[in-house]
């Protein structure tokens, strides 16, 4: 994996780039759509390459693990030819979705015991182990096994997570190197910055973390309740330690505005459920604002979704006809909302990259900010 930074914004930290791996070029900032299960919900392939065009998208170690599992994923011949997807995959390492999803969990220094939470049974992820499973799944980007810790988290118990996580990426580096890539294409790996919402333990994590000398670098445990102003602030601390000729990942993150501000912050990537989960439940994003399209106020517009969206749903579709789908539980519904959301998320990153070029960045997301901070 190769990173070339293009420009950094004078006025912000902001920055274009491009990444380039064995399944191509991903122009930064990006958002990657997430596909948890081997599918963006809703969406075909197709249609998000036709329509939304990412050059990434998201799957998740904890999820794929359980199911389909992985001997299934290694005799399709990896997670791309299994889902029909010859673009770019990055997979979480499961160090989120084992804290916030599984039943009951014992983390121990060997690892974490958890329990499933589709059927009950009981697993073991280790730092070693995790680093398999994503061999077999064959992302191009795969992540470290680290601690997501809540928030609020009492100093002593972040202070020691965070340790801990730097123990289990020095586990997970070793491992890797003992365990060859299973498929014709390399797989690049990052490490990731913990250390809850105290400077000095993000700051120490951040020289943790660009010590190890990764190809790109990622900041967890953010946006996990905490103000927004405390996740800019802990990102601000971060990224000024990561290299700067690396890419930086944000992950779980977030609202299009928490994605410009930390775009300004000098963060390049992000991925986050909110487009495609909130869609389901009939809010739209727009550089306006948000829609919620269950709202008897849209019962009879027939305006077209988002005149200025970049997706076949925007103009195709109106308002009520959007609104009556939702009023009457239809399918389709949930999956127009999807694509309108993820092809404003990416419209909106795109937006940014060419001001970031254009040298108009910092004006724009000022100005975007107080645009997208209503509901219409
Ligand atoms: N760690 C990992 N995945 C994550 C997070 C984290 O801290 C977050 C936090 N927002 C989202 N996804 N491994």
């Amino acid at each position: 994996m190769t990173f070339d930074l293009k420009v950094t914004d004078s006025q912000t930290k902001a920055r274009a780039g491009k990444i380039t791996t064995d399944h191509g070029v991903i122009e930064t900032p990006i958002f990657m759509p997430v596909g948890t299960v081997a599918s963006v919900k809703g969406v075909h392939q197709r249609e998000l390459k036709e329509e939304i065009n990412p050059d990434v998208i998201l799957g998740n170690t904890y999820h794929l693990y359980l199911r389909p599992q992985t001997d299934v994923l290694e005799k399709a011949g990896g997670l791309h030819k299994f889902m029909n997807w010859d673009r770019n995959i990055l997979t979480d390492s499961g160090g989120y979705q084992v804290y916030s999803l599984s039943a009951n969990r014992k983390i121990k220094e060997e690892g974490v015991k958890f329990k499933s939470h589709i059927d009950g049974s009981y697993h073991f992820f280790t730092p070693e182990n995790v680093m398999e499973i994503q061999r077999t799944i064959g992302a191009d980007i795969i992540m470290a096994f680290d601690e997501c810790t809540p928030y609020p988290c009492d100093y002593r118990y972040a202070k020691r997570s965070m340790h801990m996580t730097h123990r289990w990426l020095d586990r997970c580096i070793n491992h890797l190197e003992k365990t060859p890539l299973k498929y014709d294409y390399d797989q690049a790996f990052f490490p990731i910055v913990q250390g809850s919402t105290y400077k000095d333990l993000r700051q120490q994590s951040a020289e943790y973390i660009a010590n190890a000398g990764a190809v790109g670098n990622a900041i967890g445990g953010l946006s996990v309740g905490e103000p927004a102003e405390e996740m800019y602030a802990m990102t601000e601390v971060v990224t000024a330690i990561l290299p700067e000729d690396k890419p930086r990942y944000l992950m779980g993150v977030g609202t299009p505005i928490n994605i410009l501000e930390n775009i300004a912050l000098g963060v390049d990537m992000f991925d986050c459920v909110m487009p495609t989960r909130n869609a389901r439940n009939g809010m739209l994003f727009t550089a306006h604002g948000t829609i919620n399209i269950k709202n008897l106020k849209w019962r009879e517009d027939f305006s077209p979704i988002d005149e200025m969206g970049i997706t076949f749903v925007d103009t195709e579709y109106s308002k009520a006809y959007l609104r009556h789908l939702f009023t009457v539980n239809e399918l389709l519904g949930k999956q127009i909302a999807t694509i309108h959301n993820l092809g404003f998320y990416m419209w909106l990153v795109r937006e940014a990259r060419k001001h970031i070029l254009a040298g108009d960045f910092s004006t724009w997301k000022d100005m975007m900010v107080k645009q997208m901070d209503n509901r219409l």
